[in-house]
């Protein structure tokens, strides 16, 4: 059996009993084959910019798990992880065009970064080891790597959306990152309508066909694409939720909002989860349903996220605004109506909180997935679930169609199926969470991660193992 290696931005701590989406899904299919996972260590050394000469890969193993990490410097960071990934790709690919910046030297610093992993990389590699590399930091790396001569079968995944050709060419390096992406086997992505988007992309400014076995040719290239929704470990999750600390929480919350009716927000604080759009939905159902006054309780729970970006300092402070502007105009003695909370809450409370909500507000702007609305449906209780309001923008969307769903920009619209949810009778919660529940058990993370790794082994082989044309010759070098 060949070893999958699995290259991400960042690796995760293995040795963490429970960790988040990725960190699960990543370690299990590594276990299976004893596999190594290459990333950036989180830390930043003090070199010169110019010569990666002092980085070194570090190497441990855990279990039958080689981790292999490397630091980057302060220029690279900047330029390719501040810069390139959060400044550029993230706001682009969550289609805020208006977030984006721009600026020549952030790609310059991608590419670097991107031909830095090639470079550390392929000493380590066999021959038949399978590459699975994982998200927007890391488009270029297969482009990189079969440059310097890298044969092994390489997939790339998309955890983020991919948005339509006219805003993907809002990018200057647009065409230079799409064809990159034909340097790998297969992209998978999140949803159908994600691989139709990128399907138009190449169709329109690559002039790519379509042919047969979901495979787009172009770029003198044959890529394989196809949606491949990334689901949880839908057991593990739910015996979280009956571990003494998600039962601790589940009967904390019970008791404190006994009188009370508990929405639940979790979301890391980014502008792609429509937070603030949240608040005004929960603010509209106060003033709208006075019923819900001295009774419906949001509690938002917004870890914090990329604190050295602009864009998310300025939300921070929005967020601050309106939640005290509604507990100031809502509020009384005994009733808060939002706890807003600026902290993550550890893994193992959130099912019992989950539990213990009457309804999940997964309202994202944009979001690849979203898997706190997967996590919401694992932690109920079957005989008395909670109702899940789910953002048609998420991925998630696609596949959960029995949660109630909202367009987060229409405020009113949105405050009425908060009110919907809030009043639905206990034999239609139970057929939509029955529904859901069916889904997220199908679609789990077993099944994401074995059949993105299926197809990979599956897919032809494009007709070389060349560089993709031009690739050395383009304006992000
Ligand atoms: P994220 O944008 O980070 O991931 P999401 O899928 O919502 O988004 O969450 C990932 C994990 O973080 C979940 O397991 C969740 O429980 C945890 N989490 C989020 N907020 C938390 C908080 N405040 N406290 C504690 N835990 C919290 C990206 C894409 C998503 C895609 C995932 C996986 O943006 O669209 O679903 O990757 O592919």
């Amino acid at each position: 059996m060949s070893r999958l290696v699995v290259v991400s931005n960042r690796t995760a701590d293995l040795r963490k009993a429970a960790a988040g989406g990725l960190a699960v899904a990543v370690k299990e299919s590594l276990q299976q084959t004893g596999g190594m996972w290459f990333g950036w260590s989180g830390k930043i050394r003090d070199a010169a910019p110019e010569s990666d000469s002092e980085t070194s890969v570090r190497l441990q193993t855990i279990g039958n798990i080689q981790l292999a990490t490397l630091d980057l410097n302060q220029q690279d960071y900047d330029s390719y992880y501040l810069g390139y990934a959060n400044d550029v790709l993230w706001p682009v690919f969550h289609y805020r065009l208006d977030l984006a910046n721009f600026d020549v030297r952030f790609a310059a610093g991608y590419r670097r970064v991107n031909q830095l992993f090639a470079r550390k990389l392929l000493p380590l590699l066999r021959p038949d080891d399978i590459i699975w590399v994982h998200d927007y930091h890391l488009i270029p790396l297969a482009a990189e790597l079969r440059a310097m001569g890298c044969g092994n079968r390489i997939g790339f995944f998309l955890h983020v959306p991919m948005p339509p050709p006219l805003i993907m060419a809002a990018i200057p390096e647009h065409e230079w990152l799409m064809r990159s992406l034909f340097a790998y086997d297969l992209a998978g992505f999140q949803s159908e309508a994600d691989v139709t988007h990128f399907t138009h992309y190449v169709e329109s400014e690559a002039g790519a066909d379509a042919l047969p076995g979901a495979q787009l040719r172009a770029f003198n290239r044959t890529l394989r694409v196809g949606a491949y929704p990334i689901g949880i470990d839908v057991d593990e999750f739910a015996a979280l939720a009956q571990d003494r600390e998600g039962v601790e929480m589940f009967d904390r919350m019970r008791q404190e909002y006994s009188r009370r009716r508990l929405l639940l927000g979790v979301d890391r604080l980014d502008y792609s989860k429509g937070l603030p759009q949240r608040v005004h939905a929960f603010r509209e159902l106060l003033a709208n349903y006075p019923e819900n006054r001295n009774s419906a309780t949001l509690i938002q729970i917004a870890s914090p996220s990329r604190e050295d970006v602009g864009a998310y300092d300025d939300l921070r402070r929005e967020m601050d605004s309106l939640c005290g502007a509604i507990n100031g105009d809502f509020g009384e003695l005994d009733w808060m109506p939002v706890r807003y909370i600026h902290r993550n809450v550890a893994r193992k409370r959130l099912p019992g909180l989950y539990r213990a909500s009457r309804v999940a507000l997964v309202t994202p702007l944009r979001d690849g997935m979203n898997l706190v609305a997967k996590e919401f449906i694992a932690a109920q209780d079957p005989g008395d679930p909670g109702v899940l309001v789910l953002s048609r923008f998420a991925g998630a969307a696609e596949q959960l169609k029995e949660a109630l769903l909202v367009n987060p920009y229409d405020t009113h619209g949105t405050a009425h199926v908060i009110q919907r949810a809030l009043t639905m009778s206990i034999e239609e919660r139970i057929s939509r969470h029955t529904a859901l529940m069916g889904r997220i058990r199908q679609f789990d993370v077993h099944w994401w991660s074995s059949s993105f790794l299926r197809d990979l082994l599956a897919a032809e082989r494009s007709d070389d193992r060349e560089p993709v044309p031009g690739h050395s010759a383009d304006r992000a070098s």
